[in-house]
């Protein structure tokens, strides 16, 4: 992509390793997506899960899905967004992941100062290398507002991360504790977590590498989003193995029920 023409998200989610793009659906999409994930995710509901992570609930995937949630990967909008974030053609490589974080404790707020941050794993190759291939993008359906469960990252943080996975020692300590908090900072690292507040119908995009988690939600309302994988389309045996792989990555009843336009999305025809 010629530098002069990319889009002001995409340049900010090379420089702080995560970037927002509102108004992607209608309030009136965006609302809808809402009534459909408190219908769907309760706090106790047995398709969902919270691992560690308090009153935040996602979606077990691919075993259940909501294909009505996952459909607004089609959106011309989102499509639209998702083209500028990857060069040339692109898949939804996943199941989309539904969540919904209810009032309560998460994994600590910054009004306390007790937040605390992961990585998704480390990445052999390069960000700057990567960057253009794939997004993760979670598109929001209500508002997010501060200390009401958001996503916090460390801007900036995906290079200093890249720069110290290099070394073996750092990387096995990380595998075995994926932590990272104020008190044992890294070396290096300015220590200024943000929340990614967003206006319902909004998107945001995030590395993997950058130090990020959930935080709690202090508010009343849930925080209702749901996490889509694209991925840059690779040569004709990388997209035939892909394909044949499909069902271990999407659910099979959605997989039967999916419109021309999805199929196409997700590679199955
Ligand atoms: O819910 C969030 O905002 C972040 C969750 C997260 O970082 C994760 O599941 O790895
Ligand atoms: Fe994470």
């Amino acid at each position: 992509m010629p530098k002069k023409n990319i889009k002001v998200y995409r340049q900010q989610f090379i420089n702080q390793g995560h970037a927002i793009v509102e108004n992607v659906l209608t309030i009136k999409e965006a609302k809808k997506g809402a009534a459909i994930l408190l219908d769907k995710i309760r706090p106790e509901s047995p398709e969902s899960y919270a691992h560690i992570w308090g009153t935040r609930r996602q979606l077990k995937t691919p075993q259940h899905s909501i294909p009505e949630i996952a459909q607004f990967a089609t959106h011309p909008k989102l499509l639209e967004v998702i083209s500028h974030m990857i060069d040339g053609p692109f898949r939804l490589n996943t199941e989309p992941i539904p969540i919904v974080t209810f009032s309560g404790k998460v994994c600590g707020c910054l009004k306390d100062g007790n937040w605390r941050g992961h990585t998704d794993g480390f990445s052999d190759s390069p960000f700057l290398e990567r960057e253009g291939s794939f997004a993760n993008a979670w598109l929001t359906f209500a508002d997010i507002e501060p200390s009401g469960g958001a996503m916090t990252v460390i801007p900036g943080s995906h290079y200093l991360i890249e720069r110290a996975a290099v070394d073996p020692q750092f990387r096995a300590e990380k595998e075995e504790n994926n932590v990272y908090t104020a008190k044992e900072n890294l070396d290096g690292l300015d220590w200024n977590p943000e929340e990614v507040t967003l206006k319902a119908g909004g998107v945001f995009f995030y590395d993997g590498q950058l130090v990020h988690s959930a935080s709690d939600n202090l508010l009343q309302q849930p925080r209702l989003v749901c996490a889509y994988t694209f991925i840059q389309k690779g040569g004709q045996e990388k997209e035939l193995n892909a394909r044949r792989a499909i069902h271990e990555r999407f659910n099979p009843n959605h997989l039967k029920v999916m419109d021309d336009q999805m199929k196409q999305l997700v590679g199955l025809v």
